[in-house]
Order: structure tokens, then sequence, then C-alpha cells
């Protein structure tokens, strides 16, 4: 880890509450996979797993206040930003008891209760979103903030410029996340983006722009602790480009044959912000294997009452869908 918690204001119990947000994501996802497997949770699936302590930093400079607009693969920003995993998980299997009674599955589902406003299959869209999220702020409610998350295939959608530039000229509380896992599906990062990077597109845009290990997540937190002091003062957007990676595949199923196996389990070997926490929090803070036992105990149970939770819900029929049709 290249921060220190302390110089940051962060407490132990900070860092324990966002390695447990981490752990939840991933164990979450790891068990959506496996029902996924069993057809209990359906739709279509683009898991977040090695990519948590990106969702996790950025969100833990916001408040539930703030606004944050997702993407396809939208359960670490979901769960960072403080929705429950009992009606997520059932919304992943169709039950009415899900967070949006069963009618978004995995790819559009929405809390504004906690400022989660809405995830999206159209890549880029996050960015648009944002911004008239961070406009209502600025016109209606100072002293919020909102956030785009999108992937590098989505800081290629021309939706960036147009967003970021006015975004920059109106002097928006906006923070633009970049999640350069290097693919877009099956398009490397290297064979679509100039300078393989887009955090040098800020300045040109005039605002701030930084590159940060997105798989450390006191990096992460630094620089949206940054950006979000930066916009609550009014001063406008930043731009944070979070250099990450997935492990598993752009989508299950996806067989993977534009990168190697080496490539992936390299990642995991030396990119694994659990692991790398536990080793922050092991050095500095005196978190002991009984402690980390306990945690991971604690995530398992609260993952394994999500599952129940969803299966006790109803599945939605046909007729229950067109039951809440506007027109
Ligand atoms: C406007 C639009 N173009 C293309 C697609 C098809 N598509 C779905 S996901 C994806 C790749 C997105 O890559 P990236 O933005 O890097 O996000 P990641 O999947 O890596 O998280 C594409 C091209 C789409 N959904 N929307
Ligand atoms: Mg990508």
């Amino acid at each position: 880890m290249s921060k220190d918690h302390k110089a940051l204001g962060l407490t132990r119990d900070d860092l324990i509450k966002m390695y447990r947000t981490m752990y939840l994501i991933r164990e979450f996802e790891e068990n959506a996979v496996a029902y996924f497997k069993q057809g209990i949770v359906i739709g279509n699936m683009h898991m977040y797993v090695g990519e948590e302590a990106t969702a996790t930093g950025i969100c833990y400079a916001l408040t539930k206040e703030d606004y944050v607009a997702s993407t396809h693969r939208c359960d670490g920003h979901l769960i960072a930003k403080g929705v429950d995993t009992k009606p997520m998980m059932a919304e992943l299997m169709g039950r009415e008891n899900g967070i949006c009674g069963g009618r978004a599955g995995k790819m559009h589902q929405s809390c504004p209760e906690v400022g989660f406003m809405a995830a999206n299959g159209v890549v880029g869209a996050s960015i648009s979103q944002a911004t008239g999220h961070a406009l209502y702020c600025q016109m209606y409610a100072p002293g919020r903030v909102a956030v785009a998350f999108f992937g590098d295939g989505g800081g290629n959608q021309g939706a960036f410029l147009e967003c970021v530039n006015m975004a920059s000229v109106w002097k928006l509380p906006a923070i633009y996340v970049c999640e350069n896992n290097h693919y877009a599906i099956s398009t490397s990062v290297e064979s679509s983006t100039a300078l393989g990077h887009f955090w040098q597109r800020a300045e040109g845009l005039g605002i701030p722009g930084v590159l940060v290990n997105g798989n450390d997540v006191l990096e992460v937190y630094a620089a949206a602790k940054e950006a979000v002091e930066r916009a609550r003062r009014g001063e406008g957007p930043s731009f944070i480009e979070c250099d990450t990676y997935r492990f598993r595949g752009h989508h299950e199923g996806d067989e993977q044959t534009y990168r190697s196996k080496e490539e992936v389990q390299y990642m995991k070997d030396h990119n694994n912000c659990l692991i790398t926490m536990k080793k922050y929090m092991t050095e500095n803070v005196g978190w002991t294997e009984e402690e980390d036992a306990a945690l991971i105990k604690s995530v398992q149970d609260q993952v394994a009452e999500s599952v129940a939770y969803g299966m006790a819900g109803k599945p939605m029929s046909a007729e229950d869908m067109e039951s809440k049709l506007f027109a």
C-alpha cells in the first residue's frame, strides 16, 4: 500500500470497514456465480471480482446523499454505496423482494434511497447520467457530489468529451472514475486507446486528472477524498483513472481467448486487493488471524442470509412483469 491511513484521517475501524466491504463484494459475487450456474440467479452476469478496491475506495469518500451512476459491472458499486445485499441477491434471482421488485435483473438495478441512481448496459451512459446528477446537485442540493463509474471502453465514447467539457465549464460537482481494467470485452486498451491511459485527457478539459492503483483501496480513497472535497467546495469536477483488472471473463461464459491464463494468474497473485489490505492491516494496526477469521465468517453469514432471503421470494411471472408498465 502506498498511503498511510493516519495521514488520510482513517482509523483502524475505517480500515476494517473498507476491508469488509471488499470481502463482501467478492463473496457476494462468487455466490451469485455459483447460483447462476444452477439457474437460480438469472440474466447476464458481468462480475466485478478483482476490482473491489476501486468501488470501495471511491464510495468510502461519499455519503448516502451523494449520487453514483454505474455500469453493467455494478455489484461492487451497489455494495460499496451501501445497498443491502439481501434484496440485491433477490433481484439477481428475479424475485419480487428484490430491490427493484425483480424487474431490473443484474444490469438495471437502482436504489436511490442510498444514492445509487442506476446501473445500465449502455457503455458510457453513466458519464452522461452522472453529469446530469451533478447539475441537479449544483442547482438544488449544494454540497452533494455525483460520481460516474465507467470502463476503459466507456472512456472512449463520445459522451466522455461532451460531458466532461460541459461539467468543467459549469464547474459541476462531478467525479469521473474510469475503471481501466485493460479490456472492453476482448479489445485490449493498447489496441483501442492512444497512450493506453485516460487520465492525461483531463488536462485538456481543464480539470485535475490522476492515475491510481485501482487495486489499492487507500490510494483510491486518497484520490476520491481530494476530488470530493474539491467538488464540495464548488471548484468543479475531477477525473480519477483506476488501474485495475477483472479476474473473471467479461461475462460468465466468456472463453477469454484474448488473454492468456498466465496473465490472469499473475494478476491474481500480485494484484489481489484483499491480500494487500490484510497485509497492510497486519503490519500497521495489529490485525490478527483470529480477527480475520471472524470477519470472513461474518461476511459468509451475511451472504448466506442474502441467498436464503432471495430464495424465499416469489419469482416474477410474465403477468407480474406487466403490472408496473407505464404505457
Ligand atoms: C453503447 C454500447 N456499445 C457497445 C456495447 C456492447 N458492450 C457491452 S460491454 C462492452 C465493453 C465495455 O468495456 P468497458 O467500458 O471497458 O467496461 P468493462 O466491461 O471492462 O467493465 C461493450 C462494447 C454496449 N453495451 N453499449
Ligand atoms: Mg474495461
